[in-house]
């Protein structure tokens, strides 16, 4: 029998977030940590979303044998926790197929969505993932994988990747084919996306054999603290048109975690910063000689000629005068007094 999935926080979970004061990592789509709709620690799943006989999340119904039944298909999965995404990079690593019903045009696609709350969206070119105007009430990040062409809305074909903010209006797509990758040809495809909180960079790497491209497919800059101003919840939504369930849309593994990032110099920085407070902190244990201490004769001693005072006693005896004989070491002080009848007078002479 297989365990229950559950987010593996690094450190700790609290509030309900995961991840309030530290990073995560989670799994699903293996043995050991299965997908799972609706269940503690899994995914929300909500509209066509469910996980399959074959035990990968689908967003369009298990049954591949009826298309023509379903009509207007949606689905989403997000992971059923909040992630605290402030100040945080963040990489993930999924496999999804789209195994498209019929010739004549595959279905409108699938999208990896980050949102500020669990809100699914309409069918058609809204991915389940925006509303059917095209936009999503929500803080909201997609990656679509965009398999029908809206030239109403700016799709530059029936086969790219685009990075969406907000609206369906991509900010920018390529087309896969570019990549050698047809989205809706059925076959598994392994998909890199990227966010680095220091450089404000996100980054989208798509391939047919599993290993990462070393250059991105799709690069844009953003700082995703600007976008998002609460907790967030990732995952995936996919959806169909009027016309029957044109594509079934899988996710067969999928990874995701948090981390910090420092740059570089900062780093730099940090470590001799710690050197720097280190050595002070040596440098003060060690008792250090009092240059004064060891001539000075006791308080109570026979009273000598002339006679030597602690600097404390200098200090508070001329009060301030100290001072300027800080500045100039070479100076000795004499006390003595002098039969006036204005009283007892300190006086001084140099060396
Ligand atoms: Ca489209």
């Amino acid at each position: 029998m297989m365990d229950t999935p559950k987010l593996l926080l690094l450190v700790l979970i609290g509030a309900g977030w995961c991840g309030v004061l530290v990073t995560c990592e989670f799994t699903f789509g293996t043995d050991a940590s299965p997908f799972l709709c609706n269940e503690e620690d899994s995914l929300w799943c909500a509209g066509d979303a469910n996980v399959g006989s074959n035990g990968v999340l689908n967003f369009t119904p298990d049954d591949k044998m009826k298309p023509q039944e379903y009509v207007q298909t949606a689905g989403m999965a997000l992971v059923s926790s909040p992630i605290d995404m402030r100040g945080k990079s963040f990489r993930t690593h999924f496999t999804f197929r789209i195994e498209r019903m019929y010739p004549l045009g595959p279905g409108d696609g699938l999208a990896f969505v980050m949102l500020g709350s669990k809100v699914k969206g309409c069918a058609g070119r809204n991915f389940g993932a925006y509303d059917c105007s095209g936009w999503q009430i929500v803080q909201m990040v997609a990656v679509e994988f965009d398999t029908y062409q809206n030239i109403d809305i700016g799709d530059i074909n029936a086969n790219h990747v685009g990075v969406d903010f907000q609206s369906i209006r991509s900010k920018i797509s390529r087309d896969a084919s570019e990549g050698g990758i047809s989205l809706a040809g059925g076959e598994v495809i392994h998909a890199w996306i990227d966010y680095s909180a220091v450089y404000g960079q996100l980054e989208v790497r798509i391939r047919l054999d599993g290993r990462k491209p070393r250059d991105p497919f799709l690069s844009y800059s953003v700082a995703l603290s600007d976008i998002f101003s609460g907790p967030v919840y990732v995952g995936f939504a996919g959806s169909n048109g009027v016309y029957y369930c044109q594509s079934f849309y899988s996710i067969l593994y999928w990874t995701f975690r948090t981390f910090w990032e420092f740059p570089p110099l900062n780093l730099l920085r940090a470590i001799i910063s710690l050197v720097v407070l280190f050595v002070f902190v040596i440098f003060n244990k060690v008792p250090r000689e009092n240059p004064l201490s060891d001539r000075l004769p006791p308080e109570d001693s026979p009273a000598v000629s002339p006679r030597e005072f602690s600097f404390r006693k200098l200090k508070f005896d001329t009060h301030g005068f100290i001072h300027w004989i800080r500045i100039n070491k070479s100076v000795s002080i004499y006390k003595g007094t002098l039969r006036m009848r204005i009283g007892p007078l300190w006086s001084s002479s140099f060396g």
